[in-house]
């Protein structure tokens, strides 16, 4: 998969090379290759942004200078790549999502910083290319490049390849399967008492079927103390006498 990010701090984007990205794009699975905006403004000060029209705070990014830059990057590959415009006034990046994207050949993200993009480059690019405004949750950033690192991640474990264990996957909270809609679970490793706590003694039974049954009760608990949103909108086949009694 390519992986483009055009931004005004490239540095911001540094952690692209560490951990389970970076182990990635140096084993040849993800090429991604960040730009700096700048390099497409051309007067003194390299000017990126400007006043609203319409009065108001703030100052939004002009259009020139991203648009030769997305001309620049989309003229550099095959094909087209879809667009992710991270924008808190974006649609919700949800695991569903992350899978989608996974499986696109070509990603090309455009964070801004300030009140965001003049409108005209989305409907430009969105009249030709899949162009998609995305939010990582409901609460507001200065710019758009933690939540491309973020989307990312989520992104890049999902690849053929990149995740150590397929099986990893499986159990993920949000993946799809027979414990959709209920958050992970609590996990133990060694040593079996710490500062005086103990491992469930079910886990050290050796009864999978037990195992099982109490992994998904305590993924229930936890589900019904955390994300109580979650409960709600669940099948409701997905859940038995005793969890109603839980
Ligand atoms: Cl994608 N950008 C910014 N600036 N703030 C956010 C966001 C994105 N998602 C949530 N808050």
């Amino acid at each position: 998969m390519r992986l483009d990010v055009v931004t005004i701090f490239p540095e911001y984007l540094e952690p692209l090379n560490v951990s389970l990205v970076g182990k990635a794009r140096a084993r040849g699975q993800l090429d991604v290759r960040v730009h700096d905006l700048r390099a497409w403004a051309h007067d003194k000060h390299n000017t990126v942004d400007d006043t609203p029209y319409g009065g108001g705070p703030g100052m939004v990014m002009k259009p020139e200078p991203w648009g030769e830059a997305l001309d620049s990057v989309i003229e550099s590959g095959e094909g087209q790549p879809v667009i992710v415009v991270p924008t808190p006034s974006g649609r919700p990046f949800t695991q569903e999502l992350a899978v989608e994207l996974s499986e696109k050949p070509w990603l090309v993200f455009t964070p801004a910083r300030y009140e965001g993009i003049d409108r005209r480059v989305i409907e430009e690019y969105g009249d030709r290319l899949d162009v998609r405004e995305v939010s990582i949750g409901d609460y507001v950033l200065a710019g758009g490049e933690a939540p491309v690192l973020v989307m990312v991640e989520a992104i890049a474990r999902l690849l053929p390849g990149v995740l150590g264990n397929a099986e990893s996957h499986r159990d993920d909270s949000f993946a799809p399967g027979a414990m959709a809609d209920l958050l992970e679970g609590p996990v133990y490793t060694k040593p079996p008492e710490w500062r005086g706590r103990g491992i469930p003694d079910v886990l050290l039974s050796g009864h999978h079927g037990k195992i099982a049954r109490w992994r998904r009760d305590e993924a229930f608990r936890r589900t019904v103390r955390n994300r109580p949103d979650l409960i709600e909108r669940a099948d409701p086949a997905a859940f038995d006498k005793k969890d109603r009694e839980m």
